[in-house]
């Protein structure tokens, strides 16, 4: 079966008034998306807001599911929220909150335990590359969840790469990177998991990821979608949703 492709827009801590908000998520309801399109955007509160099939996804959660953890929530909790995906392990989660990759992958197996699909990050930094060490640094951030969720349902998890030195700075991967650092992956879960796997999930790109750089991106045949930062707050995010049309 053919992978569907997805495409999401992480909001991160944006926008900061309601007003914006409002525009933003209108934009989005009076769009015409493309219906084979997996959509999603990552700020719960604006659920409220939406007409359209667009998922809507938290931006983390804790590893357990209740409990004095002031600040966190639970898969759990955001699985009655009717919240259906998380994201986890993004570069500014294990950067500027130093979560490891075997903290991610716990919460990968708890979110998963408790309902959620997760969209998994990974990518490496600038020094990594140069020194052609994307590989296994991506395979180490892979590795601990591979371990653990042998068994998952791995249709409920979304892998996306993100190349740290591409996110938030205009300059994209280009696609045969993309494409490399996919196949890589992709290369990685037919040992570590299975080829069916392999096959099965959906990895999809991002980092300065626009309108004007979406549709090459999205000729490659392992780039299964996009993680939409900034542009995912402009009206442009339509047209990346709409990338493969
Ligand atoms: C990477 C990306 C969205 P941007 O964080 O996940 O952000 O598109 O702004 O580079």
């Amino acid at each position: 079966m053919p992978r569907q492709f997805f495409v999401g827009g992480n909001f991160k801590m944006n926008p900061a008034s309601r007003e914006a908000k409002r525009t933003l998520i209108k934009t989005l309801n009076d769009a015409a998306l493309d219906p084979s399109v997996g959509a999603q955007i990552t700020f719960r509160f604006l659920t409220v807001y939406l007409t359209k099939d667009v998922k809507v996804a938290a931006q983390n959660c804790y590893v357990k599911l209740s409990g004095a953890f002031t600040g966190e929530i639970s898969p759990s909790q955001l699985a009655d929220a009717g919240i259906p995906y998380v994201v986890l392990g993004h570069s500014e989660r294990r950067t500027l909150f130093h979560e490891s990759s075997e903290l991610v992958a716990q919460k990968t197996r708890v979110a998963l335990d408790n309902g959620l699909s997760v969209i998994l990050c990974v990518g490496e930094t600038l020094s990594e590359r140069e020194a052609e060490k994307t590989k296994e640094v991506v395979e180490k951030q892979l590795e601990p969840v591979t371990q653990q969720l042998k068994e998952a349902d791995w249709q409920k998890i979304v892998i996306a790469y993100e190349p740290v030195w591409a996110i938030g700075t205009g300059k994209v991967a280009s696609s045969a990177q993309a494409q490399q650092a996919h196949a890589d992956i992709r290369a990685f879960l037919v040992k570590a998991v299975s080829p069916a796997v392999a096959e099965s999930t959906r990895i999809i790109y991002g980092g300065s990821v626009t309108a004007s750089n979406c549709k090459e991106l999205a000729t490659q045949k392992d780039v299964d979608g996009f993680l939409v930062g900034g542009a995912s707050l402009k009206p442009e995010f339509v047209d990346i949703i709409n990338a493969t049309k």
